[in-house]
């Protein structure tokens, strides 16, 4: 066990214990795949520790969701995936709570220090020299704190999941430093595998030619968007699509057949103009859940926080907690019809795109959608998009959607920008706030809000900032 696990499992005691000693808590956890699971921990935990507890999920936790638990006098506050920017708040208010977070913790020194006395029970990776970003997530710091609180480490598949909702097997393709140790708690415990295998979505439950055809992310050249082309291409190979056994589905073929696809379709791509650090991508360090039935989405990480974000999206991350609590019945029926609607919604989305055009700009291309196109899946949209003809790979894909703030910002761009220096995060967080907006996000994919009487203002002073970003002027 590496030091910082030790660390954070010190630490995690130390609120086990004020959790014990309180013997009631309020769980307030945040609305995506991340805080979800993180939740369906602690929500397991405390079942198995016969701890009551109530829940709440949030968008966002700021001064005015914090008045409110205030006024409601919980005995204690538990915060999963959320809390570290709020502790001058919780101090100032004599509030008692707990938070497992992974973001950067924000606040004065004395609050948010390693060893604040001021505020004890604070466990966060930040805290010990840990990177929030790729080596744990909100889950991974709910899963440390739920096994100082009982014999929890089955959970660790929860925890994987989260971490994979929250996109920390980004940075390097594969889950490493904290979450590879949860990762082999979890192999340990006889709930999680994990190897190489196909990096696309949908393993579980999409025939091939479908997991070939919305493959956005790799791009796949000459098959994404394609349903002929990617038919085509299985009946080449021989394996996965006959007249005979029609289309079957990645875990129905065996490690040869699969190996076979894979080669054929590196080829096939890299014959097409795929870079081979993009071909790279189209294997990956995949997860799966042992104690989950194979077909389902719940046997698949990356299924699994799909599932849920779906909950989240549409408000119902109610029924993303109870899947995650072992519900296979109504909760799990409901998750799947929010996860067909959520797609329609996609679809949807993308055929306005795809008939009303996109902007393009020297440095950007870009789709203002009004409210055709909810807020929540503009940036899903935006990444997709980038199968539509027309499109341009060299450029980010930002979308801008009506809501109640003002307008959505979502942007989406390509490794192989990013590697000719574009970091979108670093544009979001600049150019919102010289239109007096707000945003942020990672290097590939960041977003915003801004005035809407700033539309065309921002979208200018974009194009010329990431210019300046591809060509080496504003490098970060
Ligand atoms: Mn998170």
């Amino acid at each position: 066990m590496s030091e910082i696990y030790q660390q954070l499992e010190a630490r995690a005691k130390l609120c086990a214990a004020e959790i014990q000693k309180r013997g009631q808590v309020h769980l307030v956890s945040h609305i995506d795949a991340d805080g979800i699971t993180s939740a369906g921990i602690m929500g397991k935990c405390f079942e198995r520790a016969k701890i009551p507890y109530t829940h709440e999920f949030v968008k966002k936790l700021d001064e005015r969701v914090m008045t409110r638990l205030l006024s409601e006098n919980h005995p204690l506050l538990v915060f999963t995936d959320l809390g570290s920017s709020l502790i001058d708040f919780m101090v100032d208010n004599n509030m008692n709570a707990v938070i497992a977070d992974h973001h950067h913790p924000n606040g004065r020194e004395e609050n948010i220090s390693k060893d604040s006395a001021a505020f004890p029970y604070h466990i966060n990776p930040h805290l010990f020299g840990a990177n929030g970003g790729f080596e744990i997530s909100g889950s991974g710091v709910s899963y440390i704190l739920a096994c100082a609180l009982g014999d929890n480490a089955d959970l660790a598949d929860l925890a994987i999941v989260g971490a994979i909702g929250d996109m920390q097997n980004r940075k390097y393709g594969k889950l490493v430093g904290l979450n590879k140790e949860i990762l082999e708690r979890g192999v340990s415990a006889g709930v999680l595998s994990y190897g190489p295998d196909l990096a696309l979505f949908g393993k579980q439950t999409r025939p091939i030619y479908r997991i070939l055809q919305y493959s956005s992310e790799p791009y796949l050249p000459g098959l994404t968007g394609d349903e002929e082309a990617c038919i085509r291409f299985l009946q080449n190979t021989g394996i996965g699509y006959s007249q005979l056994d029609g289309a079957k589905f990645w875990i129905e073929l065996d490690f040869e057949e699969r190996k076979k696809i894979i080669t054929a379709l590196i080829k096939y791509c890299s014959d097409r103009g795929l870079s081979s650090s993009r071909a790279g991508e189209i294997v990956r360090e995949c997860y799966i859940l042992l104690s989950e039935k194979e077909g389902t989405e719940m046997r698949d990480a990356s299924e699994f926080s799909t599932l849920l974000n779906a909950t989240g999206r549409y408000d119902r991350a109610e029924t993303g907690v109870a899947v995650c609590m072992g519900d296979r019945d109504v909760a799990l029926s409901e998750a799947g019809n929010l996860l067909i609607e959520h797609r329609k919604n996609l679809v949807n989305g993308l055929n306005y795109v795809r008939e009303n055009g996109i902007c393009q700009l020297e440095n950007i291309q870009y789709f203002y959608s009004g409210s055709e196109i909810k807020e929540t899946i503009v940036g899903i949209i935006a990444g997709m998009s980038s199968s539509i003809e027309g499109v341009d790979r060299g450029k980010p894909i930002i979308g801008l959607a009506d809501s109640e703030d003002g307008i959505k910002i979502s942007s989406r761009g390509t490794q192989d920008l990013i590697r000719r220096g574009m970091n979108l995060s670093k544009a979001m967080s600049d150019v919102t706030e010289m239109v007096g907006g707000t945003g942020g996000g990672h290097d590939i994919a960041a977003g915003g809000t801004i005035p809407p009487e700033k539309v065309d203002e921002f979208i200018a002073r974009l194009d010329i900032y990431i210019g300046n970003q591809l060509s080496g002027k504003n490098k970060c």
